[in-house]
């Protein structure tokens, strides 16, 4: 099925050739409550998730399960240098990067997750192996790199100063092109989930968290439930922002409940933000956002403040479009919002 009935304000066309995707952004969409029914259809947080949504893609298209495309189009913003995912990873209170992934599928709903794992190239490699190769859900810090190590995962200096350098001067140069407001840069997590076009699901999680975290701080990303979500009968969810604002929420199971409860994926993410707004004593100043995506191919974003962006990918176009905000006069009664 097509995009082409939404209306978009931008949109890309994506050409797959020889394998190879092909896609132009010439702008930001803003579609605020997304239907489009396409499988497969891969969604992911923040604009550098666009070119992870196609490695994802062609993973699928080049006969990969759904747990190869969340892998491979991870993957890919790990080893980018475009945010601070992976091998540009920001560094903790003590000047070390510790990382945390996490992975899940909803065929025999399945998990795994990796925390505070330090020097190893592909967190998110490392979380699927602790799926499939372990009896476990989740492995932290040294005996989560061990594992790795056994695995024959690569190890690599993640906190390299000149990286990191390379990558904020990166990110301050495009910001001012953009001609973007200042704002404090010190976190980035990539969540992407995939409805494969079987409608089976499956999604991820890279980040390094919070810049200057203290050592050991483990965020929402590799935490199920709070960082991704994903129910096979139902729909997946992602969450990106500051890691405390969502794990006391369980915030991705939450989108995922509202969505149960009929709601669409943009309203979930949205009445989801409302409530922990409602009981947070910081209201709407928390600094959470979600992605989502149904079973039905339906899908949506939202923050608690505007300015997220999500990267939606199918096969025939690949955009970024802009999240609705939750204001802070929008928080409304339990249930508000309920269409
Ligand atoms: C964390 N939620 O560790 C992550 C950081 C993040 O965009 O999402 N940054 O708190």
């Amino acid at each position: 099925m097509s995009i082409s009935r939404r209306k978009f304000i931008t949109r890309t066309s994506m050409g797959v050739t020889s394998g190879i995707v092909l896609s132009k952004t010439r702008g930001i969409a803003a579609e605020r409550n997304s239907s489009t029914g396409e499988k497969p259809l891969i969604v992911s947080t923040w604009p550098f998730g666009k070119p992870a949504n196609e490695a994802a893609l062609k993973a699928l298209l080049g006969g990969g399960s759904i747990l190869d495309a969340v892998e491979q189009g991870i993957r890919l913003t790990e080893d980018s240098g475009n945010s601070s995912v992976g091998l540009s990873g920001i560094p903790n209170a003590a000047g070390v990067v510790q990382q945390d992934a996490c992975i899940m599928t909803g065929i025999g709903h399945r998990a795994g997750s990796v925390a505070a794992i330090e020097g190893i190239k592909h967190p998110i490699s490392a979380a699927r192996r602790v799926m499939e190769m372990t009896p476990h859900v989740m492995l932290v810090g040294e005996g989560a790199r061990q594992f790795a190590l056994e695995e024959g995962l690569e190890s690599v200096e993640i906190n390299s100063a000149e990286r990191h350098e390379a990558w904020r001067k990166k990110r301050a140069a495009s910001k001012a092109a953009e001609g973007a407001k200042k704002k404090t840069d010190n976190h980035d997590t990539i969540a992407l989930l995939v409805l494969g076009a079987d409608g089976n699901i499956a999604g991820g999680c890279s980040t390094s968290g919070w810049g200057g975290k203290l050592p050991g701080r483990v965020g929402d990303s590799p935490i199920i439930g709070s960082g991704l979500y994903v129910d096979n009968d139902i729909g997946a969810a992602g969450a990106t922002g500051l890691g405390e604002n969502v794990m006391r929420y369980c915030g991705s199971f939450l989108v995922v409940e509202l969505m149960r409860q009929g709601m669409t994926p943009e309203e979930a993410c949205l009445e989801a933000i409302r409530r922990i707004a409602r009981k947070d004593p910081k209201g709407t100043d928390i600094s959470v956002n979600f992605v989502a995506l149904d079973k039905k191919g339906r899908y949506g974003a939202a923050g608690s403040a505007k300015g997220f962006q999500y990267s939606v990918t199918g096969s025939t176009s690949s955009q970024v479009l802009k999240a609705p905000g939750v204001g802070r006069l929008d928080i409304g009664p339990e249930g508000g919002n309920r269409k």
